[in-house]
């Protein structure tokens, strides 16, 4: 029953506690400046009307009541938390305030024992602008061109990387291209916090763009961007991509169709302004991980690109050329891996920059094949590839795509004959069972705080990987648990989490302010780049920068120097682009189950 704060109708002998409730309220609400982490950790931007909306309140001993109260410190619902049947990793039991049943779109707080959280929204579309950002973030990151006010707002800068006198470097030597031959490889994203473009992560990170335009193209159709090629007939998410995929096309070598393994300086740029890096610039060793997938990216972009033949012309064939022959070439070099040190010790100039080195290739097989399979429809592709090598499920990273492959098979495969289809769908939805197994007695309700083997390097990416995959398995079985925990996930990254932050900058109410991310170092501007996911707790602390915690949830620092929990990249702000734009495509199929929420 919603209670007014303002009622007149109160008994004489119960004011001065009514005052002082009001004056605890009040100095509460002075309080949620983010000098101290509120303890109320909920979806900082907010929730849609008829989904599931929770928020985890820590730091109290037993349950209790909690209020939902708008901008006029009204109460308009009223719950009674429940205590969480499972321990945080830090051991402490937490309580779960569950609004569901408050539907009423407006802005407000949550309201418990004098605390209040960060206002927050009910309404439609309440992330699309955070999934806008998210896509926006890769103009930001883009190489070979300057960012003008008119789209960049206050992070304009000038051009950094032109990249249009490349040289071979004495590993990527070849008798057509002999050390030192100059080439052109201008466009694409800076991989992260540095200046360098990778191609294992730029094929990911393209990809996951391009899927998110192949499953819901009517809602992508309607993302605007506000970048220099808005308004030119091709979807924005599209045009972005082909800022990457331009440059990706120039990766390869007309001559044999082996991909280089990167662009890249010698040794990192130091922390300055990407025009100020001036450094030579080498393409380096092809490699059966670059090679591979790059003949996914391709294959892919080809059938999405197919679809635009009057915006693009030519650019559909041009690339599905282009992933036949890095197909062929990676037949015949099936197993070059790219090892920087080995590299190191016979050339030079030394490379030091990003590695990206993986020995095993089996996954991309599977992926590369997967897509040059289902553009062309040619099962000689799939025809010496074992599908099913061993039973893992790995949410996708840089160096493990073999699920990237069968999201493109379970989505694309209608009436082709797959034999190992069924099994493929089956471990996709188990695997998806598996993530969301226990989250009801979880202390933040997430499939990401279920295990703390998710807190690794990037963490906050496989939050997003895992909602993605969530997504997939909703696709395929129509089942609302997989949406519903697929915004779990989304809720968990921009809030309901340990730390209290939301982890996109520039989108919550206490956002990263320092990420590793050398163009928001060095521009003098206090905002970082707005749009970008931090990679997030993880308690491995490989750049010596210590954590304030060592809980795995709670192991995050923001600072610039902590470039293992506070970098920012192109691969895991992919991800997040896929979930967030897929959840706001998909906000009309979220409701809240017959059992949830409690009202009182
Ligand atoms: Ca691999
Ligand atoms: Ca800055």
């Amino acid at each position: 029953m919603p209670i007014n704060l303002n009622n007149k109708k109160i008994v004489p002998g119960k004011w001065l506690l009514f005052v002082l409730a009001i004056f605890v309220f009040q100095m509460a609400l002075a309080q949620t400046k983010d000098t101290v982490s509120n303890p109320i950790r909920l979806n900082q931007l907010g929730f849609y009307p008829n989904a599931i909306k929770k928020a985890i309140v820590l730091n109290r001993v037993g349950v209790g009541n909690f209020s939902i109260v708008n901008l006029n410190k009204h109460i308009v619902f009223s719950g009674t938390l429940k205590a969480s049947a499972s321990p945080s990793f830090a051991g402490k039991t937490t309580y779960i305030a569950d609004f569901s049943n408050f539907k009423k779109p407006g802005a407000y707080r949550l309201y418990i024992d004098g605390v209040v959280s960060y206002s927050f929204w009910i309404k439609n579309d309440v992330h699309a602008k955070v999934a806008n950002a998210v896509i926006k973030a890769y103009y930001f990151m883009r190489a070979s061109t300057p960012l003008t006010e008119k789209f960049a707002g206050k992070w304009n800068r000038a051009e950094g990387h032109p990249d249009n006198k490349v040289l071979i470097h004495p590993s990527a030597a070849s008798e057509k291209r002999p050390a030192g031959t100059i080439i052109s490889s201008p466009r694409g994203w800076y991989d992260a916090g540095d200046y360098n473009k990778y191609i294992v992560n730029s094929g990911i990170s393209t990809s996951t763009l391009l899927s998110l335009y192949e499953d819901f193209p009517v809602h992508m159709n309607s993302v605007k961007l506000n970048i220099p090629e808005s308004g030119n007939g091709l979807p924005d998410v599209l045009n972005e991509v082909l800022w990457n995929l331009r440059w990706m096309l120039t990766m390869q070598d007309p001559n044999d169709g082996g991909v280089y393994h990167k662009l890249t300086n010698a040794a990192f740029d130091k922390f300055e302004m990407p025009d100020k890096g001036t450094e030579a610039r080498y393409v380096v060793q092809k490699g059966t991980a670059a090679t591979l997938d790059f003949a996914a990216v391709m294959a892919l972009a080809s059938r999405i690109m197919s679809r635009f033949p009057k915006q693009v012309p030519g650019l559909a064939d041009s690339c599905l050329i282009a992933a036949k022959s890095a197909w062929l070439w990676a037949q015949n070099n099936p197993n070059i891996a790219y090892r920087q040190d080995e590299i190191n010790k016979k050339y030079t100039p030394a490379i030091t920059t990003g590695g990206y080195g993986d020995n095993n290739f089996t996954d991309e097989f599977i992926w590369a094949a997967a897509e040059l399979f289902v553009t062309t429809d040619d099962v000689a592709y799939l025809k010496n590839i074992n599908l099913l090598p061993d039973d893992k499920m790995p949410v996708p990273s840089w160096a493990q795509v073999k699920l990237l492959g069968y999201y493109a098979l379970v989505k694309n495969a209608n009436g082709k004959t797959i034999n190992d289809l069924p099994e493929i769908k089956k471990r996709l939805l188990n695997t998806a069972d598996d993530l969301i197994n226990g989250v009801d007695d979880n202390a933040y309700q997430t499939s990401m705080t279920l295990s703390p083997k998710h807190f690794g390097w990037g963490s906050n990416s496989d939050a997003a990987n895992e909602g993605v995959l969530l997504l997939q398995a909703y696709k395929l079985s129509h089942d609302k648990k997989y949406l519903n925990n697929a915004l779990a996930d989304l809720d968990y990254i921009l809030g309901r989490n340990a730390t209290g932050y939301s982890y996109v900058t520039g989108y919550g109410s206490k956002t990263p302010m320092n990420p590793h991310h050398r163009p928001s170092a060095s521009d003098g501007i206090i905002d970082p780049v707005p749009g970008l996911l931090v990679g997030g707790p993880n308690p491995g602390m490989q750049d010596g920068i210590k954590v304030p915690s060592k809980v795995p949830d709670e192991a995050y620092i923001d600072d610039t120097r902590a470039y293992a929990a506070n970098e920012v990249t192109i691969n895991w702000n992919a991800p997040m682009a896929y979930l967030a734009n897929a959840i706001e495509a998909l906000q009309h199929e979220l409701s809240v189950p017959i059992k949830s929420g409690s009202t009182k």
